[in-house]
Order: structure tokens, then C-alpha cells, then sequence
């Protein structure tokens, strides 16, 4: 069976595969799996069918037969386990890759999502010039620990991993502040990432979907 996943109709990043359907792509293209996508528009999100697959009203969720997930966690995490290629077989390599999939989410993404809101949502506030820096300086706190745990290592245990894939994917989001820079091993590790062929797909997937409906508008 073909898992289907959601997407936005028209992603607010124009593309630039920031919003988080692109990190299921990737997992998807990894492991050479096939899959199709339902664009959902900001309506269709809100809206009971929907609802009852995410119920938060987001995406992406995943569809295959009987099961629907939501959360790009469980979603990479489920992909992961169903194909070879994202976990180690080793039992202790594949706990600590799937520590990696916590930490970034849980540990890093946070301050990152933050950073994102207090700089695109709250900028008009009284208060955001003073905000601002503390929330950049609590990325740059984890951003110093992970450079630091990296150090030049190509991945953060071994070989790539569905660790690897989510820890990028949420760094990817640091990129148009240029704070990413100031950690030169974790830019370039963020580089390998992107240079994989199965993110270049997953990358080329959701620009052409997004140019597809730009196009489609103008007509
Ligand atoms: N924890 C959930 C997960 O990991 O799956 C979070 C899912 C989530 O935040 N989904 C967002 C969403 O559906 C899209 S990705 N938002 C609509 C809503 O909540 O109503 C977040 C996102 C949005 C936009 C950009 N962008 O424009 O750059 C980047 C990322």
C-alpha cells in the first residue's frame, strides 16, 4: 500500500521546505518508499475530517490502510522502523538514535520555534526588542552543545540516522537567521544533510507542489 501524507495546499514559506511535511518526505525518500500527498488548505485543517486524522488541525499526518499517525515524531520514528536504512540493527546504536530523534525535538526544535515567534509573530510588541536576544541566546546555549557533542563527526552516532535526519530538519529552520554560521560544524553538518539525495527529492517534491499552485493561481 501507498501511505498518504498531508502538506499545505500553499506552504506560508513559499517552498523553502521549512514547514514539516518535508522531514516525512525525506524519511519517505530515504528508505526508497513511495508515497502520495493530499495538499490541505488552512480550512480544510479546522475542518472534522481532518480533525479526526490530527487533532490539533495541522500537518503533516500520515495514512496507510487502517492506521493514521499525526506528529512528525512518531511518523519518521514509524517509517523508520517499517524500512531498513534510518535505524542500526545493533539494539544499543538504535536506542541512541532514536535519543537523537527525542533531543531534537524536545530539546532543541523548542528554543528554535521560539526564536521563530518572537521574531515573525511578536515583532510589533512593546517588549520585543528586549525578548529577542534572550530567546536567541538560549538557541545559541543548545546550539553550543550540540556543536560541541558533533565536533567533527559527519553524524551525531555513526552513520546517518533517523537522529540525523530530525536533528537537521529542525536546524534547517535556523538557517535564514544566519545563527546556524556562527557554529561552523553544525552548518556544515546541516550541508550534509541537505546534500543527501533522498532530502534533495523530498526538497524538490514540495517546491514543485508549491510552484505548481503559484502557477496554477496566475493562470
Ligand atoms: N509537533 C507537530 C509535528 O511535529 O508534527 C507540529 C506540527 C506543525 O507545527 N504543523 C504546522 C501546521 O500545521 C506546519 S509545520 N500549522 C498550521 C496550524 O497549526 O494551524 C510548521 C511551519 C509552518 C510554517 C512554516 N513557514 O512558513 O516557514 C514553517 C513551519
Amino acid at each position: 500500500m501507498i501511505p498518504t501524507i498531508t502538506a499545505f495546499e500553499r506552504s506560508p514559506d513559499g517552498g523553502k521546505g521549512l514547514a514539516r511535511d518535508t522531514r516525512v518526505r525525506w524519511a519517505l525518500e530515504e528508505v526508497g518508499q513511495p508515497y502520495e500527498v493530499r495538499p490541505v488548505s488552512f480550512r480544510e485543517m479546522k475542518e472534522a475530517a481532518h480533525l479526526a486524522v490530527h487533532p490539533f488541525g495541522q500537518i503533516p499526518t500520515y495514512e496507510d490502510g487502517d492506521l493514521a499517525l499525526f506528529e512528525t515524531g512518531a511518523i519518521v520514528f514509524h517509517i523508520a522502523e517499517q524500512h531498513a536504512g534510518l535505524l542500526p540493527d545493533d539494539a544499543n546504536a538504535r536506542a541512541r538514535a532514536i535519543t537523537w530523534m527525542f533531543a531534537a525535538l524536545s530539546t532543541v526544535e523548542p528554543s528554535i520555534l521560539e526564536f521563530g515567534n518572537a521574531k515573525l509573530l511578536e515583532s510589533d510588541k512593546p517588549w520585543a526588542k528586549e525578548r529577542l536576544p534572550l530567546v536567541a541566546e538560549r538557541v545559541r546555549s543548545r546550539l553550543k552543545q550540540l556543536s560541541a557533542r558533533l565536533g567533527d563527526a559527519d553524524w551525531l552516532d555513526g552513520a546517518f540516522s533517523a537522529g540525523d535526519l530530525m536533528m537537521v530538519s529542525v536546524l534547517l529552520r535556523l538557517k535564514p537567521s544566519g545563527i546556524l554560521d556562527e557554529y561552523p560544524n553544525l552548518s556544515a553538518y546541516v550541508a550534509r544533510g541537505e546534500a543527501r539525495p533522498a532530502y534533495k527529492r523530498a526538497y524538490d517534491a514540495q517546491y514543485l507542489a508549491f510552484i505548481g499552485k503559484e502557477s496554477a493561481g496566475k493562470k
